[in-house]
């Protein structure tokens, strides 16, 4: 596989001579100035480009070009915004950069509930508690009829957690569920915005009554529009599965398993319409086997995110060493390598480990956990050979 890295722009603290040194080939990256929805301009991509090759890498992957809610949920602006997509598309055919990572998660991207569950070794990990969601959403959102989404005993400890917590304990959870993991991956709220809760809201209320059947339309939809774009342009486009992978707060997830995966390939039927094999996403869900997903939809997909998470039988999701876990990094390394060697692989998230803690990195993008990871990685290739 091709080893990339994500990389967040010319501001980014890690930078591509630091890259390089870790024996990273290719960076994953996307025009994170660029609001939603607005066209990506040939010059705009060309010019990261060339940064990206004055360095001696190139530019593999495109994560992510975000698909906007109107589009989503079949808004009124959803033809200009299509639109807007296929230039953006076209541009990077134009410019060769190729592979291109979206996601179709209604609202909200990736869902954690703490950024730094302490780990027994002295690092910390990105955790998932169910009971702190329930939470959030029962008592923090006051989402309507939410209670029946939960068990008798997640909302017990929810009421019990609801006696002691603090309103610093209530915004951190706030700013860690809706702020601070969504806003530097193009989501909906940023840092700064005032009352998330409120802008947050309001987006939940747009997905009234768009149930999953609806939701599979919109995405059907979607790639009916763009597939021919990207085919005419050499571009392959692959989903990121939803993370965690089952539906949150009343609203529908539509990559979360076997079945959906076959489903959205075959609704357009186009080797341009490919996945982003996540393991680290569908590992959370204890409904999928990991392997045995990359032995069926290795053919089509453009692109690997390598990463591992146990789940607890309460169903809190950790992310594990890339070596333990759901995820079976060994075998996926073994089944992707015979596929396609030269498939653009990523490691996703890493432990916050020895310096990252006095830096201030996004979430999940530590240096030296994700270095660490890589190196692992690097080996288990090296031993599949
Ligand atoms: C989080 C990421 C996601 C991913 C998008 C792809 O770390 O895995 O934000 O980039 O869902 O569109």
């Amino acid at each position: 596989m091709e080893l990339t890295w994500r990389w967040f722009g010319k501001n980014d603290n890690i930078t591509l001579d630091m890259l390089r040194q870790m024996g990273v080939q290719g960076v994953v990256t996307a025009l994170h100035g660029v609001p939603n929805g607005k066209i990506w301009t040939e010059d705009a991509i060309n010019d990261l480009k060339n940064y990206i090759e004055k360095a001696g890498l190139r530019w593999s992957v495109v994560e992510s070009l975000p698909v906007c809610e109107a589009i989503k949920y079949g808004g009124k602006e959803r033809e200009q915004l299509l639109q807007n997509y296929r230039v953006s598309l076209a541009n990077l055919g134009k410019c060769g950069v190729k592979t291109v990572c979206y996601n179709f998660m209604p609202v909200i991207d990736w869902i954690r509930t703490d950024l730094y569950h302490p780990n027994p070794d002295g690092t910390s990990s990105l955790y998932f508690d169910r009971v702190q969601f329930a939470y959030f959403d029962c008592f923090i959102l006051k989402r309507k009829d939410a209670e029946q989404d939960y068990t008798p005993d997640e909302i017990r400890k929810a009421k019990v957690w609801d006696t002691t917590i603090t309103e610093t304990e209530k915004d951190k959870l706030i700013d860690t569920i809706i702020v601070k993991t969504q806003g530097f991956v193009n989501g909906n709220i940023r840092e700064g915005d005032k009352n998330p809760v409120a802008i947050f809201n309001k987006l939940l209320d747009l997905y009234k009554g768009i149930d999953k059947a609806q939701l599979r339309a919109n995405m059907k939809y979607f790639l009916e529009q763009v597939i021919p774009t990207a085919e005419k342009y050499g571009v392959n486009l692959c989903v990121h599965p939803d993370d965690p992978p089952f539906p949150v707060l009343g609203l529908p997830r539509i990559v979360t398993n076997t079945e959906d995966i076959d489903w959205f390939l075959h609704a357009v039927d186009n080797p341009h319409n490919g996945l982003t094999f996540c393991a680290g996403s569908l590992s959370a869900g204890v409904h999928n086997d990991v392997p045995a997903m990359a032995r069926r939809f290795a053919g089509r997909t453009h692109f690997v995110h390598l990463r591992s998470t146990e789940v607890s039988p309460e169903g809190n999701i950790l992310e594990a060493s890339h070596l333990a876990g759901r995820g079976q990094v060994v075998e996926l390394v073994r089944i992707f390598e015979k596929a396609n060697p030269t498939l653009p692989m990523r490691i996703d998230h890493g432990r916050q480990m020895l310096d990252d803690v006095n830096k201030t990195y996004n979430p999940g993008y530590s240096l030296y956990g994700r270095m660490y990871a890589l190196a692992q990685v690097m080996g288990v290739i090296a031993a599949t050979k």
